[in-house]
Order: structure tokens, then sequence, then C-alpha cells
């Protein structure tokens, strides 16, 4: 080897060196598949931080909770075992009742009013999660909750004992009032759960039940339109302090974006996938007014408990709502 090719190979694996101190890949656990719009929205986000950090920053999406399962997410990013992350945000409402509002059935019911309490949460949500060592990234809504049955449904009588799959401590609530049977199913596991007979009917948006083809296993889809739950995405603080300031500016930007694009997805996603589910065979119909007036007498109910558990947190999470 002559010296100039040695000093060649001595400044190629410097600059390896160098690349490898400051790329970075940051594993990103998501709950729902890849079909799923969030994902989707997901992946852009990250292949625009991608290229905004020319591959300094590379965020590696694991879906449909193959890294962690759903309910370990948030903890996941908490203890800092992976730098971000995504869930469904009223799964928190446990440890505070203010991240369950966007659950709570018949307070926003269209995307106006979802965006109305996004606003009055996000300083809330932001506070208690800064509590627990995570950034907010951004949320984006599911659409408008509806109900899949086998049958049709017209009063909240035809929903007694029926076994129901539910996704959050709300709706377990929600079907306890109704009478039904409540069984906490992820979605990645719908299908399975209706095929073997566990669960005979559920509420979801339209997104949900076309990604899990429920034509398979339910008859009628109720556009009931209960509530707008929405998907939240964080980061652990301090992986996100360790980033440089250039980094973090692209991150933020993605992020931002992401959230305007993913409500655009949510909103386009109710008329489109409404119609899928009526193109693959499912009886799409408005509720009757005797099923409305039950519903909405449940979840006045729950607006009273969610407001006694809330207290005056709830009660100024409320009045900036309503305002
Ligand atoms: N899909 C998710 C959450 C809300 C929705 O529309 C689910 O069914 O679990």
């Amino acid at each position: 080897m002559t010296i100039p090719q040695v000093l060649v190979g001595a400044v190629v694996a410097f600059a390896g060196l160098a690349m490898q101190v400051h790329a970075e890949t940051w594993d990103m656990p998501t709950p729902y598949p890849d079909a799923t719009f969030h994902t989707v929205n997901i992946n852009e986000f990250a292949a625009d931080v991608a290229e905004a950090t020319d591959g300094e920053l590379e965020i590696k999406v694991h879906s449909a909770g193959s890294l962690f399962k759903h309910p370990e997410i948030s903890k996941a990013v908490r203890s800092g075992q992976v730098p971000a992350g995504e869930f469904f945000l009223s799964l928190l409402a446990n440890d505070n009742p203010a991240f369950g509002a966007d659950s709570l059935p018949f307070l926003a019911t269209n995307y106006d009013e979802a965006d109305r309490l996004w606003a009055a949460q996000k300083d809330v949500i932001s506070g208690l999660l800064d509590e627990q060592g995570m950034m907010v990234l951004y949320a984006v809504p599911w659409p408008p909750q509806g109900l899949y049955t086998t049958k049709e449904i017209n009063s909240v009588d035809d929903l007694a004992g029926l076994k129901f799959r539910t996704y959050n401590a709300t709706l377990e609530e929600f079907a306890n009032l109704a009478g039904a049977a409540p069984t906490q199913v992820e979605v990645p596991d719908i299908p399975q759960a209706f095929s073997t007979g566990r669960v005979e009917a559920m509420i979801t948006s339209p997104s949900t039940g076309v990604n899990s083809k429920a034509w398979d296993f339910l008859s009628h889809y109720t556009d009931i339109q209960a509530w707008i739950p929405k998907n939240i995405v964080v980061v652990n603080k301090r992986s996100f302090r360790r980033l440089d300031e250039e980094t973090q500016t692209a991150v933020l930007e993605a992020a931002a974006a992401a959230e305007t694009r993913g409500w655009e997805m949510s909103r386009a996603e109710t008329e489109a996938q409404t119609a899928v589910l009526a193109e693959n065979g499912i009886t799409v119909v408005e509720p009757s007014e005797e099923l409305m007036i039950g519903l909405q007498e449940i979840g006045a109910e729950m607006l009273e408990n969610w407001s006694g558990e809330a207290g005056d947190a709830g009660e100024a999470l409320l009045s900036a709502y309503q305002q």
C-alpha cells in the first residue's frame, strides 16, 4: 500500500465514523396496521424528517403493535425505551380524565367541534405529558365513530346482551350502560375476535371497519357519529433534547405538517370509507330517533360521571371548549 492510499483509507474511515456519530435511528412503535391512514401519515412524517435532515435522523416505524403492544407504548416512550411513539390518546384517561374528553359520547361529533375540543385539551394534555417526560408532536382524529352489528339496531334495547368489542375504558362504560357485554380487543386482532365469536358488535370508525374487512363478519353499519377520538404522537423529552437544534426544528416542522395532513386525511376518509363499507355489502343506515335519544341519554350520564372525576380541571376544559 502506498502512502497516499493509506491516507485516503484513513480519511474514508474517519468520514464514516463522523457519520456514525451524528446519524441517528429512532425506533417508533405504533398500534395500527400499515393500511390505516394514521400509519400512512406517520410514514410520511418519518420520510419528511429523513429528507429535511439529510438522513441524520431516521425514524423507523414499527406498526401494528409489533415492537410494543398498544397499552405499553406510552410507558415505553415515558421510560425512554423508545424515543417516540403513537397511541390512542384516551387510553391514558385512567391517569387523568382530561385525556378521555374526546371519547365522551356526543360531546364533539363533527370536525369543527373536534378541532375546538383539541384546542381546549391541548395545553392540559401537554402539561400532563410533560410531567411524564414526554412532549406532544401532534394529534390526529379518527373519523366519527359508528355502530357495527350483525342485525338492524333500532333502539338501545337491541344492544342488550351483545358481545361488544371495545378499545378503552370509556367505550367499556358505554357498552355496559347499553346493557352489552364489553371485551377489549386491539385493532390487529379484530378479524379473529369476530370470526371466533368472541365479539359480535363494535363501535369504531369507517376506516377501522374497512381496514378490518368488517363485511366478512358484520352486516349493518349505523352512522351514529358518536365521538371523534384522537391518536397522539409523542417524543421522550430527553431524546428530543439530545438532537441538535436544526434536527429539532426539522422534527417540529414535519410534525406540524403531519397534523394538518392528518386532519385532512381523516375528513376525506369519513365519506370515502363509508362508501367502501356499502360497496362491500354492508347495509349503511341512518340511526332511528329512538336509538339516538337512548344513546344520548347514556352520553349525558357519562359526561356527568366524567365531570365528577375531572373536578375543576375538567370544568375549565369544558368551559374552554364551549366558548
Ligand atoms: N379505530 C381505532 C380507534 C378508533 C377508531 O376509529 C379502534 O377501533 O381501536
